[in-house]
């Protein structure tokens, strides 16, 4: 009987530069992960001081008892916690005082019922920082497997069942890059390395690339998928479109697979509910129907309609090569039908488009069943609508303007002058290129016009 295609580790990490998510967001996120087939959080925000920064010293007394309520959580909803720890801007590997600082805030964790640990050395210098560890160590590689090996033996006396994953600080590309080849080949197989895929943000994630990591590293990799965290050089986009181009066969050349999330609990759902059913079936996996049923599930059925209108335009990201393409495919359309079809009836079909696109744009902002998600999105909400006016007055003016009624598209000229200078003032993606290309190409007939 073949092995039921199944992702050992089916995780979410809370791994974003930005805002960490609130307690109770945290909570219902768990809950959310647990129906959802998911199997793992990582609690990892790169702002939250006592995970990174502050790593040596205890969390204060809130956040104490907040974990203790995340962990019972965990618990409840049959999820593991991962509790993770970013050391490296300020350790000393070489030093055996800091190793034992890092062991105490485990320790701690590991007394609440922890039994899943992660060191992570992500986004940190690639070279030694500290005197003592130059002389120490020959290179990074080295000094982080050192450390790595003395809290693995501890943490295994503590219990023979207990995991831990490692983020390496080279943690994209083939895997066979010096620093990540050494670290990989010398830690045991049982110890997990984090490894993104061929970039920071891969477009594709392939079976053969994961078993070349394996061959490189000895290790197969715990995929941390950056989709759909949208920090950064990412924060204008809004990462609501599905899951894409991971590979059917991933599950059985990998430990796992981790999605980073948006700081946007509400609106990292939808995705994470497209990753679900990636992870559930990854063979049968098709984006657009998994899309549809997580915008259902997340918007409610009052508002999904709209919803879907307006995230088919909001799907900027390096997974998704087309941008809004049923906008796309409405402008081409049009072109033609003006160009050798009936102009009146190409005319009214884009107003009525537009005017659509404002209306689904209006429900949404009005009042939403769910009102958080709503808050979540308003800025993109926002240009949409304003794009809807843009639409609306470009068609305005290219109707006027071809039937002779110059008064009028002197008006409508005005306003899309209005409404574009206004729309581009918002740095939110929405539409992609695909409006700008329009008036682009309308300012362009009105040039010849005039
Ligand atoms: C960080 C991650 C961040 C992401 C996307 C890893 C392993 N680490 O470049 O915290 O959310 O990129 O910006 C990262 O991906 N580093």
């Amino acid at each position: 009987m073949s092995e039921v295609a199944r992702f050992a580790i089916r995780g979410v990490i809370e791994g974003f530069y930005g805002t960490p998510w609130t307690h109770a967001e945290r909570l219902d996120m768990i809950h959310f992960l647990g129906r959802h087939a998911y199997n793992t959080y990582f609690y990892s925000p790169k702002d939250d001081l006592y995970l990174r920064e502050k790593w040596m010293e205890k969390h204060p007394e809130v956040a104490e008892r907040e974990i203790d309520e995340l962990i019972r959580q965990t618990v409840k909803d049959k999820v593991q916690f991962v509790y993770c720890l970013s050391p490296g801007l300020s350790m000393e590997y070489s030093n055996q005082d800091h190793t034992d600082l890092l062991l105490r805030k485990y320790r701690m964790m590991y007394d609440k019922g922890v039994r899943f640990f992660a060191l992570l050395f992500d986004d940190i210098p690639m070279h030694l920082l500290h005197a003592a560890d130059t002389a120490r160590y020959d290179h990074l590689a080295a000094a982080h497997v050192d450390v790595t090996m003395r809290v693995w033996s501890e943490l295994k006396s503590w219990s023979q069942s207990i995991k831990l994953a490692i983020c390496p600080t080279q943690y994209n590309g083939l895997g066979k890059e010096p620093y990540v080849q050494y670290v990989g080949m010398h830690l045991p197989e049982g110890i997990a390395l984090f490894w993104t895929g061929r970039f920071v943000c891969s477009p594709f994630l392939t079976d053969g690339d994961a078993q070349r990591f394996q061959k490189y590293t000895n290790h197969k990799p715990l995929y941390w998928d950056n989709y759909p965290v949208n920090d950064l050089a990412m924060a204008n986009e809004l990462h609501i479109g599905p899951l894409r181009h991971r590979d059917p066969d991933l599950w059985s050349h990998s430990e796992g697979y981790v999605a980073n999330a948006m700081s946007r609990p509400e609106c990292s759902k939808i995705p994470l509910i497209t990753t679900a059913a990636y992870l559930r079936d990854p063979l049968g996996y098709d984006p657009q129907t998994a899309w549809e049923e997580a915008v259902n599930e997340v918007v409610g059925e009052k508002d999904a309609a709209a919803f879907m209108r307006f995230a088919d335009n909001v799907q900027s990201s390096f997974l998704n090569e087309i941008e809004s393409p049923r906008m796309m495919e409405a402008l081409l359309k049009f072109r033609f039908q003006f160009l050798q079809g009936d102009r009146q009836e190409a005319v009214a079909q884009l107003q009525s488009l537009f005017v659509e696109m404002e209306e689904a744009a209006e429900q949404l902002l009005q009042g939403m069943t769910n009102q958080k998600l709503a808050l979540e999105c308003r800025p993109w909400l926002e240009k949409y609508r304003h794009w809807a006016k843009v639409g609306q007055s470009a068609v305005g003016l290219v109707e006027a303007g071809t039937s002779g009624r110059l008064t009028q598209a002197a008006f409508h000229l005005l306003k899309l002058k209005q409404w574009l200078k206004r729309t581009e003032k918002l740095p939110q993606k929405v539409c992609g290129q695909v409006m700008n290309l329009f008036v682009d190409a309308v300012m362009q007939e009105v040039r010849k016009a005039t």
